[in-house]
């Protein structure tokens, strides 16, 4: 009939998975095939991600998924991987969080300001751009051997189909893409020596990018032919895209390992403010701009986790819930809580450095990185919506952390805005809507919203007033 299934491979800092969406006039359902663990690699070379292994579970997920229409892959963004001249690839791709990039960018803006690369490119500054990850590695064995760049997806979707492409939404986080023009600026790739001949050309979202290849199909059991599709393969540009917005008029905050807070724009915001604020302009669907800030996000969480031993999160939320709010919060911007390690430590000991109480039990700790998030999304929201001039009177949370109603509701309480929480897995179902639109199932960005809104449960979350009490954190971290 009219339904039509899609597998979304979409790919997180801290696991995989292979998602089917099925959609049809007024239906769309996701339902989980596979789920993966992403476990980072350490050898004495650095930091690196297992990406064999990425790609065995991205067949493993397909061959669960079963008949579909067609594949699409998105990731965590600016990482890749190097490729010689077979078009074999050179090593493992390096983690965004290695220190191979410390004190890089700074070189970098010695010929090239850091003000004159935002005003070309928009994109905040992060060590771990695309950019200053390839001055990285120059002079190295590897680099001097690379003969083509793909980011994480564009190298997945090339070793499922023998096709090389480099997918707008992503590219846009290398730091070097104009976001007026939405193609490569070459005057910054040539001011920073980067040869743009080592990127594939750009693919637009929506873009064929080829058939499964026989090895592929006879692996995963499928019948073929089956395309695989470009899509946002940004996983924030999909997640973005699943916003179940009714309006203009709202704020978005993409909760996973990170937190991307800010606004869908049509065009970008340049602005020396803009750049002080660090604010990036990253590419989205149907020409609009993400305008958004990175905030640590839920890695803190996720971080004090590993190092308790993983205990069951449920009970650890519950009492954090009946910890006193807001006793010390610490900045969750701060790029020092970047690299893995030591996290609780390094939490209490910012506490301590800002004169605060310094959180003890993990409860505590856990309700000091709660607070701190939700000052963070405050923040973010509030000057997103300055430094555009566009005022929001809604927050959609979507993402993985729309399942954390303590955090959900703090945030309704710090931006003093409600919050409409999910769907969870957004950048899963921005994915398959995307696909969608190759079969005419669905429309743009306005119409798929509508569609969201109606199949995904949502939570709403009031904001419980006090909101001074949230500028007055917020002006104890500001003070420091
Ligand atoms: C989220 C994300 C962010 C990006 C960070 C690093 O998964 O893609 O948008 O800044 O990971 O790639």
């Amino acid at each position: 009939g009219g339904t039509k299934a899609y597998a979304a491979v979409d790919l997180g800092a801290s696991s995989g998975r292979v998602m089917v969406g099925r959609v049809g006039p007024g239906r769309l359902e996701l339902t989980e095939a596979h789920r993966f663990p992403n476990r980072p690699v350490r050898t004495p070379e650095g930091l690196h991600w297992d990406v064999l292994a990425l790609y065995a579970g991205v067949l493993d997920g397909l061959r669960a998924a079963g008949r579909v229409d067609s594949v699409g892959v998105d990731s965590w963004a600016v990482d890749h991987g190097l490729l010689d001249a077979d078009g074999a690839l050179l090593g493992n791709p390096v983690h965004y969080r290695d220190a191979r990039t410390e004190g890089v960018a700074e070189r970098v803006w010695e010929t090239l300001p850091a003000a004159e690369l935002y005003a070309a490119t928009g994109l905040q500054h992060a060590p771990f751009n695309t950019l200053y990850q390839l001055v990285a590695a120059r002079g190295t064995a590897r680099f001097a051997a690379a003969r083509r760049v793909l980011l994480v997806p564009d190298l997945l979707t090339y070793w499922l189909t023998g096709e090389q492409g480099t997918e707008l939404t992503n590219a846009s986080t290398t730091q070097l893409i104009d976001p007026r023009t939405r193609d490569w600026s070459r005057e910054v790739a040539d001011r920073a020596g980067i040869d743009l001949g080592l990127f594939a050309p750009l693919r637009m979202p929506g873009d064929a990018a080829g058939l499964l290849r026989p090895e592929v199909l006879e692996a995963t059991g499928l019948d073929g032919p089956v395309p695989v599709t470009a899509v946002g393969s940004h996983d924030t540009a999909s997640a973005v895209a699943a916003v179940p917005a009714g309006s203009e008029r709202f704020a978005y905050i993409c909760t996973g390992t990170w937190s991307l807070a800010g606004l869908e724009l049509t065009g970008p915001v340049l602005t020396e403010e803009s750049r002080a604020a660090n604010f990036t302009n990253e590419l989205g669907l149907d020409g609009t701009v993400r305008y958004l800030r990175n905030i640590m996000g839920l890695w803190l969480l996720q971080e004090c986790l590993r190092a308790w031993g993983e205990p069951e999160l449920g009970g650890l939320l519950r009492a954090a819930a009946g910890v006193s709010p807001l006793r010390s919060v610490v900045d969750a911007g701060d790029p020092a809580f970047l690299a893995p390690g030591r996290m609780p430590e390094r939490i209490a000991e910012a506490c301590r450095a800002s004169g605060q109480p310094v959180p003890a039990s993990p409860a505590e700790v856990t309700r000091c990185i709660l607070d701190s998030l939700a000052l963070a999304h405050r923040r973010a929201v509030e000057d997103a919506q300055r430094l555009a001039g566009h005022p929001v009177d809604v927050v959609h949370v979507v993402g993985g952390g729309a399942r954390n109603a303590l955090l959900c509701q703090l945030t309704a309480d710090a931006c003093g805005l409600p919050v409409v929480a999910g769907p969870a897995e957004a950048a899963a179902l921005g994915n398959v809507l995307v696909q969608a639109r190759r079969h005419k199932l669905v429309g743009g960005l306005a119409q798929t919203r509508g569609l969201l809104a109606r199949t995904q449960g949502l939570t709403r979350y009031e904001p419980r007033g006090g909101t001074a009490r949230w500028r007055a954190a917020e002006a104890r971290l500001a003070d420091r």
